[in-house]
């Protein structure tokens, strides 16, 4: 069987105060860690690089500015991208993206695929953003994606790449089905996401007492009923005051979980992925060439 062995690097909290070089020195113990457990492909979180910032509504440009990246790899992220190529690892990485685009400065929530020779063979820019695009008296916990980046203009895309199709997508992403299924009809046999979920999220406590089970639901879901492999990483713990979930997860095209952290601080889990899985299950029940009805899915992509 075709095979990859793959780690979800789940980080515990980032502080505001804390720098690029503290973050990618504890980057680099993680990968180090999985590549001695046989990792060849590594999944950092999402905004990996700093605190989750949309939590505050920010208004000073220079203080916004300083969790964006102009360059990948910049001078602080480089010796990520030169021990992974030295330990022939690939890796996701999710990073605040400030890219100037048509003469306009534009701030995406982005995620870029590295292959094991150190390449940047992919990017994504997030998709569905999730919160407000002004901050919101009646919550007390704020969410504003919205006014810090734009969605992604990519869209879903796969990478043949390290022996596998791989898609990528962020956070919100995950609760989304045609997230999934835009990507597996594409041919993906794993999907990676990183993700920043703070127990407090909907303000309701009765669906954020449901946090986790919520967290896999959508990742089991959306990978047995798209027959991919899906590789999801928190940022987790108690960061700046809020509780980000852990629960990072390998999850298999059945639908079964095949490793799960189970702390919320830097973790490392490991699983050794059987990529025709995938095939098997689009070969039976998700043959989506003999089964899909699109003519009856139409107003899906109505808006
Ligand atoms: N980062 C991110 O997308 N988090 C959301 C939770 C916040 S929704 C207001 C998520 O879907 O996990």
């Amino acid at each position: 069987a075709r095979s990859m062995v793959v780690a979800a690097a789940q980080m515990g909290p980032i502080a505001r105060q804390d720098s690029r070089k503290q973050v990618v020195a504890r980057l680099i113990a993680l990968l180090q860690e999985a590549a001695a457990r046989g990792a060849e492909l590594v999944v950092f979180p999402e905004l990996t690089l700093t605190t989750f910032f949309p939590r505050w509504h920010l208004t000073d440009s220079a203080e916004i500015d300083a969790f964006f990246e102009r360059e990948m790899p910049g001078p602080e992220t480089l010796p990520l991208f030169e021990e992974a190529k030295r330990l022939q690892v690939g890796f996701y990485l999710g990073y605040a993206e400030l890219a100037v685009e048509e003469g306009r400065t534009r701030r995406y929530n982005t995620a870029i695929l590295v292959d094991r020779a150190g390449a940047i063979v992919g990017k994504y820019r997030k998709v569905h953003l999730p919160g407000w695009d002004r901050p919101q008296p009646d919550l007390q916990a704020q969410h504003l994606e919205k006014y810090y980046f734009e969605p992604g203009n990519y869209g879903f895309r796969v990478w043949k790449t390290m022996g596998a199709t791989i898609g990528m997508c962020i956070c919100n992403d995950r609760r989304w089905p045609e997230t999934y299924r835009v990507m597996a009809l594409k041919g993906a046999e794993m999907i990676l996401v990183g993700y920043n979920t703070p127990d407090d999220h909907t303000g309701s406590f009765d669906f954020d007492s449901l946090t986790l089970f919520h967290n896999q639901l959508s990742l089991q879901a959306g990978a047995y009923q798209n027959s991919t492999w899906v590789v999801a990483t928190a940022k987790a713990g108690l960061e700046e005051g809020s509780n980000l979930i852990g629960q990072s997860m390998i999850v298999a095209p059945s639908g079964q979980i095949a490793a799960m952290a189970t702390s919320t601080e830097d973790e490392v889990v490991v699983a050794k992925c059987n990529l025709d899985m995938a095939t098997l299950y689009r070969k039976t029940i998700f043959d989506f060439a003999r089964h899909r009805e699109p003519d009856h899915y139409r107003l899906i992509v109505e808006t």
